[in-house]
């Protein structure tokens, strides 16, 4: 059975619309992984996992866990399926590029640590600026087998690319990799994971650095972020770490709102795959998006700017 090197799905020349079709035998990649690679084409999602199984699959092997993750997709979801796995890990927060530069980074990942009970360690890389590969890279050495678990579009493939040079299929589509993918380099067995799938408010992924988009608020204003809408009742400072390609602009107020949910003072409200929206003082807000959408935590940043 011969399985695609971008995506690990077995290969099969019967059914075009099936996964891993490609029209040769001999070629090492499926017609999806072909056009991602070449073309970034529009294809097929792909095969969604369910999660659970997932981290069965995960939890049966003896490997060490690298969880991936970005500093903007850190919420609850995303923690409690990190902590669903029962092998020794780490939690890795990659994409370090995307972290705007006044932010202190030690605090953030203090301030991860101690908002959601990581008892592990943690450290922050790039796959984009090298930050950090090198000490991934002992990680693999000293631990020899070494598995990549995480979201869809965390980055795993790319740090594997990163590390070894590999060419696992890596892109913005949901789903890239659909298989567990193990290589063999000079003694160490890295595997890659199928990424989880979260119920979020948009899958996009950031292109470059965040730009914290600052607003004073009061009860006359409120801002259009996309396509919903947030007010606060007291008068405010918020900081927007959202995925940079949303439009944002501050609007007159027209007619009553209805405030419903306390936000404390300094805390986070997270926008599940979208990023986070920090509050400086405590108020209530208007949102009109869905509950399933959004969560609260104390805020991530510290608000400590070098
Ligand atoms: N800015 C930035 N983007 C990155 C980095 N690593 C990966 N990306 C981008 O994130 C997207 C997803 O990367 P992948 O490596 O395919 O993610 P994955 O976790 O393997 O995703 P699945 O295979 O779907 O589970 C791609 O558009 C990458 O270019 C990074 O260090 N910095
Ligand atoms: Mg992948």
């Amino acid at each position: 059975m011969k399985k695609c090197l971008g995506c690990g799905s077995v290969l099969q020349t019967t059914s075009k619309d099936e996964l891993g079709y490609t029209p040769k035998l001999e070629n090492d990649l499926c017609m999806r992984c072909f056009k991602l690679k070449h073309y970034g084409a529009l294809v097929s999602k792909g095969k969604t996992q369910d999660n659970q199984s997932i981290i069965n699959k995960i939890n049966h092997k003896k490997s060490f866990a690298l969880f991936i993750t970005d500093f903007l997709n850190i919420y609850d979801e995303i923690i409690t399926t990190y902590k669903k796995i029962k092998n020794p890990k780490m939690l890795i927060i990659t994409k370090s590029d995307l972290i705007p530069k006044n932010i202190k980074v030690n605090t953030l990942l203090n301030n991860i640590k101690d908002i959601y009970d990581i008892k592990e360690e943690m450290l922050l890389v790039s796959s984009n600026n090298k930050e950090n590969l090198r000490k991934l890279e002992n990680i693999c050495l000293e631990k020899k087998d070494v598995l990549f678990a995480g979201f869809t579009n965390a980055g795993k493939s790319s740090l594997i690319n990163a590390l070894v040079g590999s060419d696992i299929t890596v892109s913005k589509t949901i789903n890239t990799t659909q298989e567990f993918i193990s290589l063999h380099v000079t003694g160490v067995s890295l595997t890659d994971a199928p990424g989880f799938i979260a119920n979020t408010y948009q899958s996009d992924v950031p292109s470059k650095t965040i730009r914290p988009l600052s607003y004073q608020l009061s009860n006359k204003y409120y801002l259009k972020i996309g396509n919903f809408n947030l007010a606060s009742a007291a008068d405010n400072n918020l900081t927007l770490y959202l995925n940079n390609n949303i439009h944002v602009e501050k609007r007159r107020i027209k007619e009553n709102l209805e405030y419903g949910m306390i936000i404390p003072s300094r805390h986070d409200l997270v926008i599940k795959g979208l990023g986070f929206i920090t509050f400086s003082k405590i108020t209530k807000i208007y949102i009109d998006i869905d509950p399933e959408y959004y969560e609260i935590r104390p805020t991530i940043i510290g608000g400590y700017y070098e």
